[in-house]
């Protein structure tokens, strides 16, 4: 029928940073974009939709999204991973994005329609001290930021990942994530400097723009659980919005000591990709927000239901928004955070203008709030020209070694 899909392509262009697409066409010529991008591991992505999930996907009904999703979870055999997750994610959004077009709507009204105005949005302000930090901020809340999190250099280590590097060269403050390179970057780490460094730093942001602006904080899986759970009580008086990633993800276990000590909200996720890693997390009601990206967690229709079976306990959504999401997988979190009854908040990194030439997007940022737009389907464009002059180059995310040469968790 009109229906069954035509074609499907990956593109794999580096406007800026790496991004991964997936294009599916119906034989009337309606089209899908997902977003397939995986840090640093791009092209196995790319591969595992090129070799083995494209053949599968040509001639088969773009309306029968469930169908897919569970034909290629399960056929696999192999199940879970981030490969396998982004792939399917990538099939998921696109055929969620060619619905929504057939239907002639914005994505989120098939999601159930709007639940709220705007999409609350927080931004990352960064600093190499304390000063640039509040300048920062200053910066955030001048573009129109209503929540802040807050990311330090700490004395007695050389580099920290989140920190803009370079901030007053171009006029921004945002940092990326990746860094083109043929190999990965080497870090330093020291768990004790971190830890009577950061109190500091929120004292004095609290000092500065008072007690009211949403804060929040990214520890990035470097501490052990009691670590955590003495930052969690440290950071108590300044009253942040959350602790995002305070231990290494795949121990779930470990939320269970750091909640005992502490009331500090917590946040996890962005490196998880099924329901299966929020099990614990979510039953014992060990966390407050959910992090996973619609793009590394099958989709939307996965990640609408971990974020239903997360509502059954008061806890929300945080999606994971950090440029290395595309513009694709931004609007498909978006759709999703206006639909749902339990949002939290959404990270929004901006992309650069080199990606927005590549992905027109209908998204709109006003005075701390995003929406989505009113286009049909996802409200995205890829223009296939803009993105021939931007060919993949090797990035890698950086890492972390101890003082003394141990490979940390980071
Ligand atoms: C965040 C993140 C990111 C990730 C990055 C990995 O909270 O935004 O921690 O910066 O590290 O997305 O690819
Ligand atoms: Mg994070």
């Amino acid at each position: 029928s009109g229906t069954a899909i035509r074609s499907a392509e990956v593109l794999v262009s580096s406007p800026g940073r790496n991004f991964v697409t997936l294009r599916l066409v119906t034989e009337d010529g309606v089209e899908g974009l997902g977003d397939a991008t995986l840090n640093g591991r791009e092209l196995a992505v790319a591969s595992y939709l090129t070799d083995h999930v494209v053949p599968l996907l040509i001639g088969r009904d773009a309306h029968t999204i469930e169908d897919t999703w569970q034909f290629l979870y399960r056929s696999a055999y192999w199940r879970r991973g981030p490969v396998t997750m982004a792939a399917i994610a990538a099939v998921d959004v696109a055929l969620w994005d060619v619905k929504a077009k057939l239907a002639g709507m914005p994505l989120y009204q098939l999601l159930g329609g709007a639940s709220r105005h705007g999409i609350m949005a927080y931004g990352h302000a960064s600093g190499r001290d304390v000063p640039e930090l509040l300048d920062s901020i200053r910066e955030h809340l001048d573009q129109g930021f209503r929540s802040i999190r807050v990311q330090t250099s700490v004395p007695g280590i050389d580099a920290v990942y989140g920190v803009a590097t370079n901030p007053s060269s171009s006029g921004r403050y945002d940092y990326e994530p990746a860094q083109r390179a043929p190999l990965p970057a080497e870090e330093d780490w020291d768990t004790r400097a971190y830890l009577r460094h950061i109190p500091r730093v929120f004292e004095a942001v609290r000092n500065e723009f008072g007690p009211a602006l949403p804060l929040l904080h990214d520890g990035h899986h470097r501490m052990t659980p009691i670590q955590a759970a003495r930052l969690g009580k440290d950071l108590e008086p300044y009253d942040l919005f959350w602790l995002e990633d305070c231990t290494p993800a795949e121990n779930q276990d470990a939320l269970r000591l750091v909640r005992q000590h502490t009331v500090t909200p917590l946040a996890i996720g962005e490196v998880f990709n099924t329901v299966w890693d929020y099990q614990t997390l979510i039953r014992e009601q060990l966390i407050d927000y959910v992090r996973s990206a619609v793009t590394h967690t099958g989709g939307i229709t996965a990640l609408r239901r971990i974020l239903d079976y997360a509502a059954q306990y008061q806890i929300k959504s945080g999606i994971h928004g950090p440029t290395d999401i595309s513009p694709v997988g931004m609007a498909a979190a978006l759709h999703l955070d206006l639909a749902i009854h339990n949002f939290g908040i959404q990270e929004y990194m901006k992309h650069s203008p080199t990606t927005d030439e590549v992905f027109r997007t209908s998204f709109t940022f006003t005075d701390g709030y995003l929406h989505p737009g009113h286009e049909p389907g996802l409200g995205v464009a890829y223009d296939d020209d803009a993105a021939a002059r931007h060919p993949y180059q090797a990035a890698y995310l950086p890492f972390n070694r101890l003082k003394d040469g141990t490979v940390h968790d980071w």
